[in-house]
């Protein structure tokens, strides 16, 4: 039977290169971001190889969430599995210095909009007694840096919300994944920097970062594993990238 995968953020980065891996393996396709141009444009290009329902969704708008996943036609409600990976990192300064509207958006969207999509989409899955959740953390949420302050804080949420998700679902054949990716070249950075692109670009300058494509394999490849397996995370970074020592502040004539 054909499965249903409902992919959030799916209008670029990496939602828009799982739904493209997604449509490969014949799934029908259920998309939403907050840009219907760019929901509309991908849905034209994947018709041709599968069914593709797209809706404008802000996930921070639990209303919204609700309608959407209530309204879905019956032909489309049985998710196998639901990506969550409408996302965003905003600003890297210090936490003295970070603006409160960033922190509240990336809690709005990455901590609660990631469970208003999950609380709407689960009893649906547990009515079908199937379905997996896909989530998209971040290395950011195991590994302190400068300047990750609350997007690390938002992460380690759905690590910690992942796994919790998991003990819930124990005895039930629903399955709950986290995947943690590390640098990876997308709009990303765009976001972060509130649209400087030489900011951004300046990011994977000299690197050779992970794409949206090898996250997107990650994915399908969690969602393809036997039914009895539970993939409980994957942390992918590339190869130009690796730990640091941690950081140790040596006294200074001007510090002292
Ligand atoms: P992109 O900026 O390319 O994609 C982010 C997607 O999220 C877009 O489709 C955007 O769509 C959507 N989105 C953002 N806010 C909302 C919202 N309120 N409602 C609905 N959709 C929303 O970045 P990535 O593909 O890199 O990011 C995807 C996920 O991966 C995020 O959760 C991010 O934190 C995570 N991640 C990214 C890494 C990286 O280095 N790139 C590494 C680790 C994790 P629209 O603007 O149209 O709403
Ligand atoms: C994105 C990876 O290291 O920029 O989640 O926070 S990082």
């Amino acid at each position: 039977m054909t499965s249903t995968i409902l992919i959030t953020g799916a209008s670029s980065g990496f939602g828009e290169a799982c739904a493209h891996h997604f449509a490969a393996t014949g799934a029908k396709l259920i998309l939403c971001a907050r840009r219907a141009l760019r929901l509309t444009e991908l849905a034209n290009k994947l018709s041709a190889q599968t069914d593709v329902l797209c809706e404008t969704v802000d996930v921070r708008d639990r209303d919204a969430v609700f309608k959407f996943v209530s309204e879905l036609p019956t032909e489309w409600q049985s998710i196998d599995v639901l990506v969550n990976n409408a996302g965003l990192a905003l600003g890297l300064e210090p936490a003295q210095a970070a603006s409160l509207d960033d922190w509240d958006t990336m809690i709005d969207t990455n901590i609660k909009g990631l469970n208003y999509m999950t609380r709407a989409v689960l009893p649906l899955m547990i009515e079908k007694n199937k379905g997996h959740i896909i989530n998209i953390g971040s290395i950011a949420g195991s590994y302190a840096y400068p300047g990750g302050n609350a997007y690390g804080g938002t992460k380690a949420y759905v690590k910690q919300f992942s796994r919790n998700l998991r003990a819930d679902l124990l005895g039930k054949p629903i399955r709950v994944t986290n995947i943690e990716p590390g640098l990876a070249e997308t709009e990303f950075s765009v976001v972060r920097f509130h649209g400087d692109l030489e900011k951004a670009k300046s990011v994977y300058s000299g690197t050779h970062p992970l794409f949206a494509d090898d996250i997107a394999r990650t994915v399908v490849w969690a969602s393809q594993q036997p039914a009895h397996v539970n993939i409980n995370s994957i942390e992918v970074m590339p190869t130009c990238q690796a730990w640091g020592p941690l950081g140790v502040a040596k006294e200074t004539q001007e510090n002292k």
